[in-house]
């Protein structure tokens, strides 16, 4: 296995939605162990600590979109954060809600566009969040990343995306809770859209390299977005929007598992971690636990870990 420099980019992003906790996502993360599963899989690590977002105006939360300006803020500091540490090593953003999504890809994908190659994004996740603040019933931007570094319009006031990334390059797995506005939106699109019911009957294995092969083929970049509610709630409990049905503990690994042999990750999100609603830091863990996986782990590695 070829030692990565691993670059920890804390990002307590609570601002994409009205429920508050995420913002101690990175800490958890720590606690975890995240660096020392990382150090240990032969990896160097360098935590940059916690980020805070641009100056912004402060936001009046009187319409529907909620905590606007702090969003933006967030995202052109993320998006400096993922090209700078692109440039040296692979970064991991420890979330922080999944509105971070649109500084840490767009950032990849400026990164990509210096570099000559295609960006391609993994989006695992219950949700498409293919919202535009035009679109969004709930205000909640964290329901808006792949709008956003798709290159949609409605997103007036945000930092402008140069790169876009070509929905074909963007594959999603694990959905099952899209909005009626964004399925009518991805009908129209050529994003590769894989729900639950297509793990059910065919496993998640296929897909998946379908797509990695695609990326391999164009000698991609591949940023990799993992929502905590692609897992099934039984199993990781903290996250805000909980959805039934969701992944299974070994579906998940196996998804990190060929990420890793496949050697196309160069960033990753870890997001919608919310401590606070956390069982004795067992979703912590298990997120800890997959990107350990999609650096290198093997079954036959494991350390003893006790979800109970
Ligand atoms: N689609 C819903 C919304 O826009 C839910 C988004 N929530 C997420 N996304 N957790 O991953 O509000
Ligand atoms: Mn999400
Ligand atoms: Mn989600
Ligand atoms: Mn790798």
């Amino acid at each position: 296995m070829t030692a990565q420099h691993c670059i920890l980019i804390g990002a307590p992003v609570d601002s994409g939605k009205r429920r508050a906790g995420c913002l101690m996502g990175p800490d958890a993360y720590r606690t975890a162990g995240i660096t020392e599963a990382l150090q240990g899989l032969g990896h160097t690590v360098e935590d940059l600590g916690n980020m805070a977002p641009d100056a912004y105006s402060e936001d009046t939360n009187d319409g529907l979109i909620y905590a606007r300006n702090e969003t933006i803020g967030w995202t052109s500091r993320l998006a400096k954060a993922a090209e700078e540490a692109l440039e040296r090593g692979t970064p991991i953003f420890l979330g922080g809600d999944h509105s971070l999504s649109l500084g840490s890809v767009t950032g990849a994908a400026n990164h990509a566009a210096k570099a000559g190659r295609p960006l391609f994004v993994l989006w695992l996740d219950a949700h498409t969040d293919f919202h535009t603040p035009q679109t969004t019933g709930s205000g909640n931007l964290h329901g808006t990343p792949v709008g956003y570094f798709t290159g949609r319009n409605g997103f007036e006031g945000f930092p402008e995306v140069s790169n876009p990334v070509p929905q074909e390059n963007v594959c999603m797995i694990g959905l099952r809770s899209v909005d009626t506005q964004e399925r009518l939106a991805l009908e129209d699109s050529s994003i590769r859209t894989h729900d639950m019911r297509h793990i059910d009957e065919n496993g998640i294995a296929g897909p998946l390299n379908r797509f990695l092969e695609q990326v391999s083929q164009a000698n991609g970049m591949l940023h990799v977005s993992l929502d905590v509610d692609f897992l099934d709630p039984s199993v990781a409990p903290a996250v805000g929007t909980t959805v039934p049905g969701g992944a299974t503990v070994r579906e998940a690994h196996l998804v990190c598992e060929i990420l890793h042999d496949s050697a196309l990750m160069t960033s990753l999100d870890l997001v919608e971690l919310n401590p606070f609603l956390d069982e004795r830091g067992r979703t912590a863990h298990l997120m800890v636990d997959l990107c350990a996986s999609a650096l290198g782990r093997r079954v036959f590695d494991r350390p003893t870990r006790s979800y109970q």
